[in-house]
């Protein structure tokens, strides 16, 4: 099974995160939800289609991407997380600084999704211990300006469990409680195609870490490169949906506690036929 994050529902199956990107500039869905009453709705409009929680961030995280002051980031974030978490959706605030994720807790948001895992803002790991609510740690070994020239590896499973697994323990030690930490191998992140597929193809070994696993592989740009033409042009990343419902699936059936995607629809489906497929392999198990 997928594990449980303490202070969160509890799902029978693999969770379904959807995104609202409230940015300019994200590298998958930039600008289309950059206006907070467009913003809020598209997070209700995720709900509908089958997200069982809504990730709500300010900051693009793309390559090459320049930081977003806190002020602007704080005007992008709080109202939208106000305004989901008012409507009782389960919301998660994607942020790398502790003075965001502060206030989106006071404003109901239930989880921090902090791509750096606490790395980015000494502060990050206080704050969250101080409230108590649940701290994805992602894998992260620096901003987005330059983060391609550290996605250098010998062994790409073996570095990132070894990086996450201090992350968790420098997180502990900072305060969280264990049972409240998700972790994540943060695709894309300082990472090339070929690392993203490997840690796709070992998320069991992922799981060995012992905490609830969250799986962000929505229109990244290995996915892009997969699906490239005989010419090597990825197509779209709005035409990447059908590829990241299939990683979905796949990872829902490595035992993914909850996958991180812009379009839910398929993903929904996705992760019920995972369980539904789990289901009949332990009806079918020998007594
Ligand atoms: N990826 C992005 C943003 N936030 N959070 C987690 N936990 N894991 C991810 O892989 C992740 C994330 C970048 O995606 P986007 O800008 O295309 O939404």
């Amino acid at each position: 099974m997928s594990g449980r994050v303490a202070g969160l529902p509890e799902w029978d199956r693999c969770a379904v995160m959807g995104v609202v990107n409230v940015t300019p500039d994200s590298f998958s869905d930039g600008g289309r939800w950059f206006d907070t009453s467009d913003a809020i709705k598209r997070g209700l409009d995720l709900v509908s289609g089958g997200a069982d929680l809504v990730d709500v961030g300010g900051e693009s995280t793309r390559p090459g991407a320049t930081r977003v002051d806190e002020d602007e980031e704080l005007r992008r974030v709080i109202p939208v997380v106000r305004s989901l978490t008012s409507e009782g959706v389960v919301v998660s605030v994607d942020t790398m600084r502790a003075s965001v994720a502060e206030q989106a807790i006071a404003a109901g948001a239930a989880l921090v999704n902090d791509v750096s895992g606490g790395l980015a803002d000494p502060s990050m790991v206080s704050v969250v211990a101080a409230v108590g609510v649940p701290f994805v740690v992602t894998h992260w070994r620096g901003f987005s300006q330059d983060m391609n020239s550290r996605a250098v590896y010998g062994d790409v499973v073996a570095e990132v469990l070894a990086e996450l697994r201090r992350r968790m323990d420098a997180v502990v030690e900072g305060g969280v409680a264990p049972e409240r930490i998700v972790v994540d191998p943060g695709l894309g992140f300082a990472k090339q195609a070929d690392h993203d597929l490997t840690l796709l193809a070992h998320l069991h070994r992922l799981r060995g870490l012992g905490r609830p696993l969250l799986v962000g592989a929505s229109r990244k740009r290995f996915l892009g490169r997969v699906l490239a033409g005989e010419n090597g042009t990825p197509p779209p990343t709005r035409e990447r949906d059908a590829a990241t419902a299939a990683v979905s699936a796949i990872a829902a059936h490595a035992g993914a506690w909850a996958v991180r995607v812009h379009e839910v629809r398929a993903t929904a489906d996705a992760v019920r036929v995972a369980r539904a497929i789990e289901d009949a392999a332990a009806e079918g198990e020998p007594p």
